[in-house]
């Protein structure tokens, strides 16, 4: 396990300000947890009153745009996420990926936007479950990384990689501890290519139906620095007990 795990929840498309008690829950429970960082990717809609009811967790982004500003209706920039109170965006998420057709070179340019505008970045790889099945699973995956990543940069200072398998994400299904750990170790030697020693400072997250009882398990892994997690966030009991987990 990390020396100090790394707990991100992404809400989705769920919440409205109901919702705020929760992530006032989890801010005062990860106060008593500082062993593990914590972290929630509200929708856009509440960033900004996440970010001012919470003292100790990191408050994030689920998207940014490419570009900085200008005719995009519907569409958020990478500074206005920070001015909203976000300190880090998720980018290529499947979701995205697969419901607004996003490729690995639009990610590429976002997460250059992200950077340039001063956001920290969780970016998501991940293969389907017909991949996994041919074999192809670690390739396509660092072909993501690869291609979504700039060649020479200080990326352990911004960078976090989600590895999320399509199939595992929202099903209950979850990889073998040995599929993930492998997978985490491909990455790993990837970044440690493009990025030399310093590749070990960066954080790469499982994602995929994560819950409080598979938590420990998956996090104890080799290259496992934390969970990026969806369905279990949404509630402060199911998101802690994974937190706990993590402790
Ligand atoms: C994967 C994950 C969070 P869930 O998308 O990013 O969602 O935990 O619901 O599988």
């Amino acid at each position: 396990m990390a020396e100090r795990p790394y707990i991100v929840g992404n809400w989705k498309m769920n919440g409205t300000r109901a919702m705020l008690s929760e992530a006032r829950a989890i801010d005062r429970a990860s106060q008593r947890h500082m062993k593990v960082e914590v972290a929630l990717a509200p929708p856009f809609t509440l960033i900004h009153a996440v970010h001012r009811e919470v003292e100790q967790i990191g408050v994030g982004a689920q998207d940014c745009h490419a570009l900085t500003e200008g005719a995009h209706t519907g569409d958020i920039s990478a500074a206005m996420a920070l001015d909203a109170g976000a300190k880090f965006v998720i980018l290529g998420h499947s979701e995205r990926r697969t419901n607004h057709g996003e490729s690995d070179a639009l990610i590429r340019d976002k997460v250059a936007a992200a950077r340039e505008a001063g956001l920290q970045v969780i970016l998501c790889c991940g293969e389907s479950e017909a991949q996994r099945d041919a074999g192809e699973a670690e390739a396509h995956v660092l072909g993501q990384l690869k291609a979504a990543l700039p060649e020479s940069d200080n990326a352990s200072e911004w960078l976090t990689v989600a590895y999320e398998p399509i199939w595992a994400i929202g099903t209950g299904r979850v990889p073998t501890t040995d599929d993930i750990a492998a997978m985490h170790g491909a990455i790993r030697g990837l970044l440690t290519d493009m990025y030399g020693d310093a590749a070990a400072e960066t954080r790469i997250l499982y994602g995929g139906s994560v819950k409080a009882e598979n938590a420990a398990a998956i996090l104890a892994l080799a290259d496992v620095d934390g969970a990026l997690v969806g369905g279990a966030s949404l509630t402060a009991e199911a998101f802690l007990g994974i937190v706990y987990a993590a402790a």
